[in-house]
């Protein structure tokens, strides 16, 4: 099975992907995003246990990446387990570490569903292989389709970080469309809203954008409004933890004022995605759980206290932003238009 792993490990090197998780025989590793962009720490993880740990500190986060970090998961508790009960107990594990990005739970499941007790370590393997490519591909088609939606000479806004490391390694969601439109020769730039209070978009999608050479410009999230309200901004892209079956949206906590912003400026806001991250069991933004997360992530700042001790604080992840601010759907089966309910079940049901 570890020879599997180490050719499919093989191939995404080969491909030139910025990896946000991979095997290494009966190991995972991942880049530490929240060292990120001041280290370059790798993480060797041999247990679930660790593996859950290391998603609930955000060491790997972003929707896409956290259903790699689900079918890795898999990985190793197929390697750790004989028993398929055992092993279902570690998904389960899995699952209960973060709760609005749906890539998790749906992976999870994806891979742990209808195994043979005989041969489930090598089905797994197989799923695993299998949804590390379709994720790959999914980057590439939701690339090309988004990217037609830029002109030369666009300034994109975009908030938290849905980028490779987000993903699958090519640009992950948005970053896939900005990097194919700046692969096509458009000369774009972006605007990335900083995204406190994890500082995403500072430290990581400033960081990626440096690396593929594309010219951006950091904001810190309350001069949004200001941008789009002086015409700086010609659409906004960001990615998605879960996108309901009527269209709302729920991603990192903020993206609902800048779609309102965007809205009463008449600046096309669109999130991109791909089938996986669509929930169409999940009928409307209201029944999205929404991660609260300790309030003395708020109360730091780069690891700095910046209020008084005692100072209560409140730290919702994400919030939803309802569908009738939303443009288009960006995905890897085209760009999806209102009425999102009915052209999202008859593309994706
Ligand atoms: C990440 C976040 C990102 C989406 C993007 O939140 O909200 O915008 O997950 O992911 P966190 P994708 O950092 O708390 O995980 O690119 O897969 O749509």
């Amino acid at each position: 099975m570890t020879q599997l792993v180490n050719a499919l490990v093989q191939e995404l090197r080969e491909r030139e992907l910025l990896l946000p998780i991979w095997g290494e025989g009966e190991k995972v590793v991942l880049l530490d995003q929240t060292r990120l962009p001041f280290k370059t720490v790798y993480l060797e993880i041999y247990t679930v246990v660790e593996l859950c740990t290391a998603i609930k500190d955000m060491t790997i986060r972003g929707s896409g990446a956290l259903g790699l970090a689900g079918a890795w998961g898999a990985y190793l508790a197929s390697l750790k387990n004989d028993n398929l009960e055992a092993f279902q107990r570690d998904l389960a594990a899995l699952k209960a570490t973060r709760p609005t990005a749906v890539n998790l739970a749906k992976t999870v499941d994806e891979i742990g569903t209808d195994l043979d007790p005989r041969q489930f370590k090598e089905q797994v393997v197989q799923r695993l292989i299998d949804i590390v490519h379709r994720q790959l591909n999914f980057e590439l088609a939701l690339g090309e389709a988004g990217a037609a939606l830029i002109h030369d000479g666009d300034t994109i806004m975009t908030h938290c970080h849905s980028g490779a490391l987000a993903g699958a390694g090519y640009g992950g969601r948005a970053l896939s469309v900005i990097r194919r439109a700046w692969e096509q020769g458009k000369k774009i730039s972006v605007l990335v809203n900083e995204t406190r209070p994890y500082l995403q978009g500072a430290r990581i999608t400033a960081w990626e954008l440096k690396r593929l050479g594309i010219p951006f410009t950091l904001i810190t999230d309350n001069m949004s409004g200001f941008c789009l309200e002086k015409g700086m901004v010609n659409l906004v892209v960001v990615g998605s933890d879960r996108v309901a079956r009527n269209g709302d949206l729920a991603n990192k906590i903020g993206t609902y004022l800048h779609a309102l912003a965007a809205y009463d400026n008449n600046v096309p806001f669109y999130t991109a995605t791909s089938s996986h991250t669509i929930d169409l069991n999940t009928p409307s933004g209201d029944t999205i759980p929404v991660e609260m997360r300790p309030a003395e992530e708020v109360l730091t700042l780069a690891g700095q206290p910046i209020a008084e001790p005692g100072t209560k604080a409140l730290y919702p992840a994400f919030d939803i932003t309802p569908h009738r601010l939303i443009t288009g759907i960006i995905t890897e089966k085209g760009v999806i238009y209102p009425p999102f309910e009915k052209n999202l079940v008859e593309i994706f049901g």
